[in-house]
């Protein structure tokens, strides 16, 4: 399943770091999470996690800024680092309430209601102020990618696939999207066998698991 490491990987491709992706059965029933999960010297057991040498990390927000620091990509001055944290957590939470109605409200009213202008969490008032943000800039921080491109790329991707015409009007937000989709290490990834398209979540999810669920495959 894509779920929340996707957007990890695109950054290892991208900063072109070698690893080595395990992913788990897509169920939470699965032996080999179960085996794992408390053996792995995890602090905070959970999936996504990285092994890199000596360091155990979970929270695909901490990872994603782990190897941002790494790769060069968590902003390169003190303005770009405070506009990549401030647009990353705010991804974060489209990430959030995107999940929260796959998960548990994946119904025509929980759809209407996510697609609505006028709710506090909906998508339209997550694209309207992600799009002002976005003018005249590359990317969100600036002129240089960042893991926060990377975590909105994911979600837009996500509501693009189910939701399809969701993110339309907002022109800086499809940008966006579409310099990331077509960065050629991202290309390549999706021509790879490492990519994982869908399923989106867990088979306990309402939405984003069923083939019906998948509105728009998007090359
Ligand atoms: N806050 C965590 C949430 C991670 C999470 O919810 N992981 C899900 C899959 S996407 C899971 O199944 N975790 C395994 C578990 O809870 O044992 C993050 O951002 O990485």
């Amino acid at each position: 399943m894509r779920g929340y490491a996707n957007p990890i990987q695109y950054m290892l491709e991208v900063a072109e770091i070698p690893y080595e992706f395990k992913r788990y059965p897509c169920t939470l029933e699965a032996v080999e999470w179960k085996e794992d999960k408390f053996n792995l010297g995890l602090n905070f057991p959970n999936i996504p996690y990285i092994i890199d040498g000596d360091v155990r990390l979970t929270e695909s927000l901490a990872i994603m800024r782990y190897i941002g620091r790494k790769a060069n990509m968590v902003g390169t001055t003190e303005e770009e680092m405070r506009l990549a944290d401030e647009s990353g957590y705010k991804a974060l939470d489209l990430r959030s309430e995107l999940t929260r109605v796959l998960y548990t409200d994946w119904t025509e009213s929980g759809k209407a209601e996510f697609l609505n202008p006028e709710t506090r969490l909906g998508l339209p008032g997550f694209l309207k102020l992600f799009d002002k943000f976005l003018e005249k800039k590359k990317y969100l921080a600036g002129e240089h990618i960042t893991f926060a491109d990377f975590l909105l790329y994911e979600s837009l991707m996500w509501c693009e696939m189910l939701l399809p015409d969701s993110t339309d009007g907002y022109p800086n937000v499809t940008a966006l999207r579409e310099r990331i989709h077509n960065l050629p290490a991202m290309q390549k990834l999706r021509k790879s066998e490492k990519f994982v398209s869908w399923p989106i979540t867990t088979p306990d999810a309402q939405g984003g698991h069923r083939k019906e669920d998948l509105r728009k495959e998007i090359p």
